[in-house]
């Protein structure tokens, strides 16, 4: 998984990167982030790269100079590229968007704006899509570019550990997760399941599969109402607690 970050803040971007499973993953050629400040292409004294919203308003907005001249750099290289705009006018982020850019060939190039946003001849021009984290406003993109690439490069094969902490987890079979325990068995009165302890695999996994629907039915209603429940689903979840 490769990846192009246009920032005026690239330390935030190399900060989170520079850790735990991401940081092995680009040791492991499993992903590869380079940064750009867009201010680099900026000429004149100031380097500024915002001014005032024509039409009036408040706040500023994001030249499109800087930014094209940094597309128009990056691109030099005459790689494959996707060209991604992080904004809450975009289509929702989610584990399916996630599972595409994982297995995605060309650079994905995530442009995180700042101010009231960019000029819009940016995204008409240059921009393949726009993505959004969430229904609310951030002070910029770089934490949605980083929790897009957080979500997508887990999933390339080989970048956490154990392939089937991502294979296994619930979010792939589109349901909320199964609660998780560990040592020690009893803590300040509280329990842990006798199944988990059990070491009947089946039932392990029955639990956990019931556990999983029925997060995702209190928890995530619509989300349930997109899955299709198999015979043995609707079984499990008739079934009394035992
Ligand atoms: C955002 C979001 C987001 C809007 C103005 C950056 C900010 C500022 N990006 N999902 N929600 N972006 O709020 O992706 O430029």
């Amino acid at each position: 998984m490769k990846c192009d970050v246009l920032t005026l803040f690239p330390e935030v971007i190399n900060a989170y990167l520079n850790e735990s499973i991401l940081k092995r993953a680009q040791e492991n050629n499993i992903l590869e982030v380079k940064t750009y400040n867009f201010r680099d292409f900026e000429e004149g004294r100031h380097k500024s790269v915002d001014d005032a919203p024509y039409g009036g308003g408040p706040g500023m907005v994001i030249k499109p100079e800087p930014l094209f001249k940094a597309i128009d750099f990056i691109r030099q290289d005459g790689e494959q590229r996707r060209i991604i705009l992080l904004s809450p006018q975009g289509k929702p982020f989610d584990q399916s968007t996630a599972k595409e850019f994982s297995k995605e060939k060309k650079r994905l190039v995530f442009i995180c704006g700042r101010y009231e946003g960019i000029d819009e001849r940016v995204r008409i021009s240059l921009v393949d899509e726009e993505i959004s984290i969430g229904d609310y406003v951030l002070t910029g993109g770089e934490l949605a570019a980083l929790a897009i690439i957080d979500a997508s490069a887990r999933l390339v094969k080989g970048a956490v550990g154990d392939e089937r902490s991502v294979e296994e987890e619930s979010f792939s079979w589109g349901l909320l997760d199964y609660p998780h325990y560990t040592r020690p068995r009893e803590f300040r009165g509280l329990t842990v399941p006798e199944v988990l302890v059990s070491g009947n695999h089946k039932e392990i996994w029955r639990w956990r599969r019931k556990q999983a629907l029925k997060q995702t039915i209190e928890k995530r209603p619509d989300l349930f109402d997109k899955i299709t429940l198999s015979e043995f689903d609707k079984k499990l979840l008739e079934e009394e607690d035992k």
